[in-house]
């Protein structure tokens, strides 16, 4: 087994250790991070989503997968973030009120900071009332709202009404994204963008804030 079969493996059978060896093992034999990323991470965590939609998967092989893939992401994590920090603008990150998913939303975090700006990363479950406080308090310029359930889109809008009634939509631009998102529902809406990924994520920001 090659060590991206070796990772592909390991998450799908939720082993930590063996993503963990196989990711570093990876790096020093001189594979690229985002190869890793996009050939054998993201491909299986899509497996382990096939596997639970066909009942061969329930929630507890889910959180062990997602604990695999986020302990390679962790090793990944430096070599994707690749300039400083900070001095580019500042974007406030969340997933939405109801929804415990984060790792697509880790993921465009770090490809954001990796193009050079701060990221407040804002946890899951962040209430409309909360994306506000961050504009308020954090003077974010951006902020990013990830969703991966249909059952928790709507509160994409509902952050977006939110702004509009703090007299901050003009202050801000929202951008969405998470696989059931879509660039109609984004224009449904009103956010200021959407992106299927987080490395367009980051190059969307970067669009954003070089217009101001
Ligand atoms: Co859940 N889950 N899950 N889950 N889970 C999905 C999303 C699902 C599609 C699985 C399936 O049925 N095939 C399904 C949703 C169905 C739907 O709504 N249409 C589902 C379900 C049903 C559920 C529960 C309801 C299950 C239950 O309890 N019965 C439950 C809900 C809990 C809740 O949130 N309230 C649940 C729970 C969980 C776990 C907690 C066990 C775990 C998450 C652990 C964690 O994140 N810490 C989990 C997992 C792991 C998944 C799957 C298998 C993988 C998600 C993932 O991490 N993908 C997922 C199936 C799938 O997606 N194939 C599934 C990898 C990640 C890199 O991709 O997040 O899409 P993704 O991010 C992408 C893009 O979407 C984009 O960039 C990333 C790539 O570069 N992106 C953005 C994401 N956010 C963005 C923001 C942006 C821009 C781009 O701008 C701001």
């Amino acid at each position: 087994m090659d060590h991206k079969e070796a990772i592909f493996q390991g998450i799908l059978e939720g082993d930590m250790a063996a993503v963990d060896a196989a990711t570093r093992a990876s790096l020093d034999a001189g594979l690229a991070a985002n190869e890793l990323l996009d050939q054998a991470m993201i491909p299986a965590m899509d497996e382990v989503g096939r596997l639970f939609e066909e009942n061969e998967y329930y929630v507890p092989e889910l959180l062990i997968a997602a604990r695999a893939m986020k302990a390679g992401l962790a090793i990944l994590r430096p070599h994707l973030v690749a300039q400083g920090i900070g001095s580019r603008g500042k974007v406030a990150l969340g997933t939405v009120k109801g929804d415990l998913h984060d790792i697509g939303k880790n993921l465009v975090g770090i490809m954001i900071e990796g193009a050079g700006f701060e990221v407040v990363d804002l946890g899951v479950d962040v209430s409309p009332a909360q994306f506000v406080q961050a504009v308020e308090e954090e003077n974010a310029q951006v902020i990013g709202l990830s969703a991966l359930l249909t059952t928790t889109m709507p509160s994409m809008q509902r952050t977006i009404e939110a702004l509009r009634e703090a007299g901050l939509r003009d202050k801000v631009k929202v951008i969405i994204g998470g696989a059931p998102v879509t660039q109609r529902y984004a224009d449904e809406i009103g956010a200021d963008g959407y992106t299927r990924d987080a490395a367009a994520a980051a190059k969307l920001v970067r669009q954003m804030l070089s217009e101001d």
